[in-house]
């Protein structure tokens, strides 16, 4: 009977992942570059327990399916020859599976926690690319501030990893979240939107093969600590990535109405001088990267558009951690 409890932050990725070379090992088709935040938090407790028949899971308070979980943790079962069943709680603070990021932060803290319960004591390497089998995003939830995930070359999986580039106190940028709509579940998950790109949109092919120089012109930017080119490669990666899914047929759209209203408002922003860079994931909320210095103006600016039900103002945020060590 061993317990442990960890703590991840979502991410936001200024270059898109959009698209898998191997659905089974769950491997990217193009690197990708991230933001890990400082309040998108998820915690969660892995309980492995003698007395338990199966797996049980809790999210947010109430009893999920705990199918995908329970071929998740036979990974770190086999790993730390184990056959117990886990007893796994988990809570975010923020709408779960809206296109907020919910499943880096739950897999990334679902990593720490199971592997640190079930007596493993893995690199972040490591960490990473168990967090990725959970979900894609995850592997980069495992750093802190700006992550850099790497496609890798191996059929095993193991160079598809992310790893740290800039840390959380280096480089103090904000990202202003627009939820749209009360963030109500999305109805097509990430995953299956990308492989229904993949098999139909005619512009999957040019989408992936603008990552490599994004992912190089993003690192670029943050070594020069260049908000604006960041900002631009950030803001265009989203587009291109969107672009290639709303050509899928039928075709894959995340934006409502308020979704093009933010990204107005923003474009005002713009013109009016202030550093405001829109980004969006397979939900309709918009994203802004912007500086400490303006955040306030832009989270004041797209709070004002009626069917924004909440504005964020996030931080480069830490790496997961535990919060309690496992205990007999
Ligand atoms: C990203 N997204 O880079 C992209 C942009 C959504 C849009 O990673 O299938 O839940 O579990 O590996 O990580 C969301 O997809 O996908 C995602 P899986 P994941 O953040």
């Amino acid at each position: 009977m061993s317990q442990a409890s960890a703590v991840a932050y979502a991410n936001i990725a200024l270059v898109k992942y959009w698209g898998k070379r191997d659905s089974a090992l769950n491997l990217p088709a193009a690197g990708s570059l991230s933001l890990t935040l400082n309040t998108l938090r998820t915690d969660t407790m892995v309980h492995f327990d003698e007395s338990l028949t199966h797996d049980s899971f809790e999210l947010d308070g109430r009893e999920s399916d705990p199918r995908k979980l329970t071929t998740w943790l036979d990974l770190v079962r086999a790993r730390a020859k184990l056959q117990t069943r886990a007893h796994v709680v988990s809570r975010n603070a923020f709408p779960t599976a809206s296109g907020l990021a919910s499943s880096a932060s739950a897999y990334a803290a679902l990593a720490v926690a199971a592997s640190s319960a079930a007596g493993l004591s893995l690199t972040v390497r490591e960490l990473s690319e168990l967090a990725r089998r959970g979900s894609g995003s995850a592997a980069r939830s495992i750093f802190a501030g700006f992550a850099l995930m790497h496609a890798g070359t191996k059929a095993d999986g193991s160079d598809a990893v992310a790893e740290p580039i800039v840390g959380a106190d280096d480089w103090d940028l904000r990202m202003v979240i627009a939820v749209v709509g009360g963030g109500k579940v999305k109805g097509v998950s990430s995953r299956d939107a990308m492989e229904h790109c993949a098999a139909t949109s005619p512009l999957y092919q040019a989408w992936l093969d603008c990552v490599p120089n994004d992912v190089q012109a993003a690192r670029s930017a943050i070594d020069a600590r260049d908000l604006a080119a960041l900002g631009a490669i950030t803001r265009d990666s989203a587009m291109a990535m969107h672009a290639a899914a709303m050509a899928s047929r039928p075709p894959v759209r995340y934006w409502q109405a308020a979704t093009l209203r933010c990204l107005d408002r923003v474009e005002e922003l713009v013109g009016s001088g202030i550093p405001a860079y829109p980004t969006m994931d397979a939900g309709p909320h918009v994203k802004v990267l912007t500086d400490a210095a303006h955040c306030q103006e832009v989270a004041r600016a797209i709070g004002e558009i009626p069917e924004v039900t909440e504005v964020k103002i996030c931080a480069p945020g830490p790496a997961a951690h535990l919060l309690s060590e496992a205990s007999d």
